[in-house]
């Protein structure tokens, strides 16, 4: 046994207790809001309050989460889209960053990704594979988390109405 380099496992350890199950709505420093419940380990419901592509909401997005350290998680995955995201998330200190990859076709053409993604699912991949991807516009942003609360895993009722169709100023409370 010589030559190989014996290794430590890099891997902390992996309690996400302390993000499933939880709503956050948070807005990046450009005024974007978003919205995330994360519904289990693999997977998380979104609305988009406001920004670029205001009034899109998505359930069911499967991601890949892990704990990066005490307080501090990232949530990283590709939409049908082409779009992909990755989001550090820091509850206890209400910080938030995000990485956003859009593909070309939807800095052009935001507006045909802003509806309910889940029954246009077939569409999203088609207008991906149209392109054009690059150049990738890469958007990078802090955030203000502005709501944190534990609503409970794989609950359907969560996010299940259209960023639009909300009472006025529902998505400013704060806690
Ligand atoms: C986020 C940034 C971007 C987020 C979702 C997106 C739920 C999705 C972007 C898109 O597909 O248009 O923080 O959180």
């Amino acid at each position: 046994m010589t030559g190989y380099a014996a290794h430590r496992n890099p891997v902390p350890p992996q309690d996400l207790s302390g993000i499933v199950g939880h709503r956050l709505i948070y807005t990046y420093a450009n005024g974007w809001q978003y919205e995330m419940y994360v519904k289990n380990a693999t997977t998380i419901d979104y609305r988009i309050h406001s920004g670029m592509v205001g009034g899109r909401w998505v359930k069911d997005q499967r991601v890949d989460l892990v704990r990066l350290d005490d307080d501090h998680y990232k949530v990283s995955w590709n939409e049908p889209t082409g779009t992909s995201v990755c989001v550090n998330v820091m509850p206890g200190k209400r910080r938030l960053h995000g990485v956003i990859f859009f593909p070309r076709w939807v800095e052009e053409h935001g507006e045909r990704t802003v509806l309910y993604q889940n029954e246009h699912l077939d569409e999203m991949r088609r207008l991906r594979d149209e392109g054009p991807t690059y150049p990738i516009h890469v958007v990078p942003e802090f955030a203000e988390i502005t709501l944190f609360e534990c609503v409970g895993p794989d609950d359907d009722t969560v996010i299940a109405t259209a960023p639009g169709d909300l009472p006025p100023g529902w998505s400013d409370r704060t806690g």
